[in-house]
């Protein structure tokens, strides 16, 4: 597997990013059908960009790939996509503006890169939302009205289309010291993403969150800029973030939640045959992107406890422990209402809540 993942540097990212620019997005190439009409079962040929963030061998990235295999092998061949690993084409926040501008066509991004645009997107960030049975939290994401119908419009009023809601495993914590109660986040410097509600819930907590993008947190964990941060236990040991942490809490405190969106516009121009054949995949992922996670963190949990070299204590926390976080927790919620999204994300929450008590029932 392609390893050094945490050498990405912001040289890179600018330089892709603006060659990326200058080319555009895809091509639409019209073989037999001179008119290039968009009628069904023309000849045309399409070439696609998918960004994703993040890289190979990671689930976003695997994700785009087999999405591509599927979407070449029932087109015989005349839809390819090009996907790109993160830094390819710039930072988080760049690649959703490449998506919004349809330099890109296709992109996964996480709610919390979006978190001061589409507010609402980021009652994701609430701890303690979901259930703790990952199968029954992908039903969720899956079927959730909330999500699939009133969020995904919030999303659309921006011109970016979600398709699918999908986990990438439960998020838990590393550190430089052991976090195992609300007092060790006391002052503790904890890396988030850039929604604020996410730096809101490590407020409750006591701790003072600093938002950067992952390609920075390998070097700031490293030179204790920030001292811990949270992710799904595969993101972990596949940037390496093990290497420069001492302690790893099992806390399933939230899940990691995906997107993959479309470009509405570009969506919408396209004949009925290939929609189709794109809403097709999106479904045949649901079960291949549950499955890749569930393999890729139960593998790499296994590859932190068997690491000799950067050795890192495991800390599971108990029910009772967990409940301590719980109820600092749950007052966010009401922040998120009365602060951020007002009555109109209260109605998404409180149905979104309704969903998961009806499919943990
Ligand atoms: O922590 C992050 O920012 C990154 N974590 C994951 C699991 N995927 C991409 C994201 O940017």
């Amino acid at each position: 597997m392609f390893r050094k993942k945490k050498f990405i540097m912001a040289g890179l990212i600018l330089t892709a990013s603006l060659v990326l620019s200058a080319c555009g997005g895809g091509s639409t190439e019209s073989s037999t059908d001179e008119g290039g009409s968009k009628s069904e079962n023309s000849e045309e040929i399409y070439n696609w960009n998918f960004v994703t963030e993040e890289m190979e061998g990671q689930v976003q990235f695997e994700y785009a790939r087999e999405f591509a295999d599927l979407l070449a092998e029932k087109s015989d061949g005349r839809i390819n996509m090009e996907i790109y690993e993160f830094g390819g084409l710039g930072s988080e926040v760049d690649q959703v503006e490449q998506m919004q501008d349809g330099i890109v066509e296709f992109a996964i991004m996480s709610p919390g890169f979006t978190g001061t645009m589409v507010t609402e997107g980021q009652l994701f960030a609430l701890q303690f939302l979901f259930t703790d049975d990952m199968a029954l939290n992908q039903e969720i994401l899956n079927t959730s009205e909330a999500l699939n119908v009133h969020l995904s419009k919030k999303y659309e009023e921006h011109n970016i289309k979600p398709l699918a809601y999908f986990t990438e495993g439960a998020m838990q914590w590393t550190s430089n010291k052991p976090l195992q109660s609300p007092e060790d986040f006391q002052n503790f410097k904890m890396r988030t993403q850039e929604s604020p509600l996410i730096m809101e819930s490590y407020k409750a907590y006591g701790a003072d969150p600093t938002a950067m993008s992952w390609s920075e947190l390998y070097t700031s964990l490293d030179r204790n800029i920030v001292d811990g941060q949270e992710n799904p236990i595969f993101f972990i040991e596949d940037a390496s973030f093990n290497e420069v942490q001492d302690y790893m809490t099992i806390s399933n405190h939230n899940i990691y939640v995906a997107m993959l969106t479309v470009n509405p516009n570009f969506y919408d121009s396209l004949p009925d045959d290939i929609k189709k054949m794109i809403d097709e995949t999106v479904e045949e992922m649901r079960p291949i992107a549950y499955d890749l996670q569930d393999k890729l963190n139960r593998e790499m949990l296994e590859s932190i406890r068997e690491n000799e070299t950067h050795s890192t204590e495991i800390i599971e926390l108990s029910e009772a422990e967990r409940d301590a976080f719980r109820q600092l927790a749950l007052p966010v919620r009401e922040y998120f209402i009365n602060e951020v999204v007002g009555e109109d994300g209260k109605e998404l929450l409180d149905m979104l809540q309704k969903e998961i008590e009806e499919v943990e029932e």
